[in-house]
């Protein structure tokens, strides 16, 4: 039998489907929303009144733009460049770019869409927006990266600003990229504001905010675990990818005591069953920041096994923390994760659980964050940045970790606040988005009919 709730979620789908046909990454995005928001929305009716879930799903704005280069060897390319100025009902534009060669606008709608309730989420005053570019930095050279960035931004200058849109960084976008594209900003507007975040220090950046997706998705992961009365020391973590987030997720998880054995790029996985160290860590990071080389280079050097083509989601853990793409743990994943005793999954990255694998981790018992509440620590400490750039200042790192710290709990608080069933457990999906989209919400009707 239909019930009421599931076929108003159907309908609202349906018309979902109709105004964005072909966007499966969007659809997905707004699916897991809709499964939280319609029947809150049912028994809140000031949100229904005011049309508000429909409202949002409707960017303000999207610019989609040739970005013109030139390659080493002389050759004219061209790729496409793109912003989602999603919803700045609580601040303004908020969010990274992606430089990738799977980026479309139905990839940067979910996004963009997720970044909305993130930013939420952190309490600070950010909308939310994404942007980037079918641009694909691997196997490019310094020079090529940086005409690139030149390119776009002399596009994107036009309708970003620190008080408009704040881009930053996201999968192929990292201090190198953010550099080139502040530079060519600087030099078009002929202001110097902080206008992207993840900036160097030497010329605005805030300190931590490298660190700060790892390390926020590691204190989240604390929060979960002591709703179990347990911590993360000694407990066996997987973490795919090798970029900034898996990076410093690894290093916060040895700091709190956990094994990281896993690492992953787009080629494969290594397994070190003795745990990547701070030792191995740091050739990690020489390896994937400095000669930008393959993952494979890991087992090489310290003799361990490289699965190509394989995820690292059928090794024993206790914990997993996808920190690499969208839908990279999939059903099948979920079930190896729970015959192998698998009790916490939590996303550094943005959507990699599939929706029948979050089912099957709910329905297993597993303690299951979206990325939306747990990877919000890079867009908090981005916030951070905005807020020293204003005041022209810097804090200490011991101070922005502190903020990023508390943030982190705080999300967690608005979790357990909007997802606790009547037996305790914890729905962080619905938790997540219930908070995230009553800010929101409250500030679109607040703000009247725009
Ligand atoms: P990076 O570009 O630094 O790293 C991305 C990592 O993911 C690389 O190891 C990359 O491998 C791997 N990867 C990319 N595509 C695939 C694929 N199809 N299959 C398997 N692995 C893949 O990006 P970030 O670490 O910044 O971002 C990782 C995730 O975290 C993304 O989902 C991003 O949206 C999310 N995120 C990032 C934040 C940030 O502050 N940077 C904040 C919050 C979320 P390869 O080198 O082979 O491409
Ligand atoms: O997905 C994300 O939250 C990010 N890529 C970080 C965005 C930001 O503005 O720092």
């Amino acid at each position: 039998m239909i019930t009421t709730k599931q076929s108003a979620i159907d309908k609202f789908m349906d018309m979902v489907d109709l105004k964005n046909p072909a966007q499966p990454e969007f659809h997905q995005a707004v699916y897991e929303v809709a499964l939280a928001i319609v029947p809150f929305i049912e028994k809140n009716p000031v949100y229904k009144k005011a049309n508000i879930l429909e409202r949002m799903i409707e960017a303000e704005r999207i610019l989609i733009f040739r970005v013109p280069w030139m390659d080493d060897a002389g050759n004219y390319r061209v790729n496409r460049g793109y912003r989602v100025q999603m919803n700045s009902a609580i601040g303004p534009y908020k969010g990274g770019l992606r430089f990738h060669p799977n980026v479309n606008l139905s990839v940067l709608k979910f996004l963009a869409f997720e970044q909305v309730f993130k930013n939420s989420l952190t309490t600070l005053p950010m909308g939310g927006g994404k942007g980037g570019s079918d641009f694909d930095p691997k196997g490019k050279s310094d020079n090529e990266v940086m005409r690139f960035c030149q390119s776009f931004m002399t596009e994107l200058y036009q309708h970003i600003g620190k008080d408009t849109d704040i881009p930053a960084g996201d999968v192929g976008v990292g201090s190198r990229e953010i550099g080139f594209l502040f530079g060519q900003y600087k030099r078009l507007k002929n202001e110097f504001t902080g206008v992207l975040t993840g900036k160097g220090y030497a010329y605005g950046g805030s300190l931590i905010r490298p660190e700060a997706t790892g390390y926020g998705l590691l204190f989240f992961v604390e929060e979960m675990l002591k709703t179990k009365n347990q911590t993360l020391k000694g407990k066996k973590v997987l973490i795919s990818g090798s970029g900034n987030v898996a990076q410093y997720a690894i290093e916060k998880t040895l700091a709190f005591g956990g094994i990281p054995v896993t690492a992953s790029d787009s080629n494969g996985f290594i397994y070190d069953p003795k745990g990547i160290d701070a030792a191995k860590l740091e050739f990690l990071m020489e390896l994937k920041n400095v000669k930008r080389g393959r993952i494979k280079e890991y087992a090489d050097k310290f003799g361990c096994e490289y699965f190509e083509g394989e995820k690292p989601w059928g090794i024993p853990c206790d914990v997993a923390l996808p920190c690499a793409i969208q839908n990279e743990l999939d059903e099948e994943d979920a079930k190896l994760l729970v015959e192998n005793g698998c009790m916490l999954v939590a996303e550094g990255a943005n959507m990699p659980t599939t929706p029948d694998a979050i089912t099957w981790l709910h329905k297993n018992g597993v303690l299951y964050a979206p990325g939306k509440a747990s990877n919000a620590g890079g867009v908090a400490t981005s916030g951070l940045e905005m807020s020293q750039n204003s005041i022209r200042l810097y804090w200490t790192r011991a101070e922005v970790e502190e903020r990023l710290r508390i943030i982190m709990c705080d999300i967690h608080d608005q979790c357990i606040k909007y997802g606790k069933d009547e037996k305790g457990n914890v729905d962080y999906v619905k938790g997540a988005n219930i908070a995230g989209f009553v800010r929101v919400a409250d500030a679109m009707i607040a703000e009247g009919h725009v």
